[in-house]
């Protein structure tokens, strides 16, 4: 059987080659209709935009932080990492759909993706224990994950929003894909072998996958724009200069956390000074510099329960918080 299943991969590689395989994303899945979304002002404009951090399938605490704080007409965003690792990873994507969330493509939803195809082709799901929630998803479901861009743009804030980071200094399209929601780290280019190339001019810094081996690269990201990113829950919550980080564990017993960007008019100035916080949540104002240096609000909301330790037992294991790329 191995055999077959080998020939049946050679053939098609072969006839891939043939014909011009069409380019896939890290885990094999179709490219997205857009790789890099937009949201344009026109789209925007009278509401506010929230983005949420890494949900990873915990759907109560997505569902509370949105009934804390949401307004109806509000744009949601996710900084992707919807799935996986928490207990009701359908429920978040039902969910997603309903309320028509954005999110941008974490390094999860594509696997989990790559997952349901398997399931559904009828082949055996990789690493199951992590991905046997894809069986008997429907796939209006899975359409969600198939959509989800790496990267969305707000040009009416100046902001940016993708799973992990990006490299300082290259240009969005020359970023490679499977940095956009792995990296964690710049380390600088001269150092062999420890991350990807930066393919766009800039040989400065490289990126890696794995934190606590270089320098946070939203340490080092000097705009033009601001960027809203996931993905390092090791840190928690970042609120560098130029970047916010809004992974803050929900899955791990931590906090999802919301940065509420504020309604704009039709000149793109905000209708209104600040929002309330919302009672009872802490919360903080921060003025997001790059963009348009914007006034925000970032707002967490207590994980009901661990529900994964994964990453305490790592961090236990270490004197400063180290994360493994798989994470
Ligand atoms: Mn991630």
């Amino acid at each position: 059987m191995p055999v077959v299943i080998g020939m049946v991969v050679l053939v098609r590689s072969l006839l891939g080659r043939a014909f011009g395989r069409k380019p896939r994303t890290p885990y094999g899945n179709r490219l997205p209709p857009r790789i890099h979304d937009r949201l344009s002002l026109s789209q925007t404009v009278g509401r506010r935009v929230v983005v949420i951090g890494d949900v990873h399938g915990c759907a109560s605490e997505l569902d509370r932080l949105l009934a804390a704080l949401a307004r109806p007409d509000d744009l949601l965003v996710v900084v992707g990492d919807l799935v996986n690792k928490g207990p009701a990873s359908p429920q978040v994507l039902r969910l997603v759909q309903e309320r028509g969330v954005r999110s941008v493509r974490g390094n999860h939803d594509d696997q989990a993706l790559a997952a349901w195809r398997a399931w559904d082709a009828g082949l055996p799901i990789p690493k199951p224990a992590k991905h046997g929630w894809v069986q008997g998803l429907h796939a209006d479901l899975a359409c969600e994950l198939e959509a989800l861009p790496f990267t969305l743009d707000l040009p009416a804030y100046g902001v940016t929003i993708v799973h992990a980071g990006l490299l300082p200094g290259a240009d969005l399209r020359d970023q490679p894909l499977s940095d956009l929601f792995t990296m964690r780290d710049v380390v600088p280019a001269s150092t062999k072998g420890a991350g990807s190339p930066a393919p766009g001019g800039n040989p400065a810094w490289e990126a890696n996958a794995v934190g606590g081996t270089g320098q946070p690269w939203a340490k080092v990201w000097a705009g033009p724009h601001h960027v809203l990113f996931g993905h390092d829950a090791a840190r928690r919550l970042q609120l560098e200069p130029y970047a916010t980080g809004l992974d803050t564990g929900c899955v791990y017993g931590g906090q999802l956390t919301a940065c509420v960007l504020p309604a704009l008019d039709h000149a793109g100035k905000p209708v209104e000074d600040s929002s309330p916080l919302p009672e009872g949540l802490p919360g903080q104002s921060i003025r997001l510099q790059g963009g348009k240096g914007i006034e925000a609000q970032v707002v967490s909301l207590p994980s009901a329960k661990t529900y994964s330790d994964k990453f305490l037992k790592l961090e236990q294991a270490a004197q400063v918080p180290m994360v493994h790329g798989e994470l």
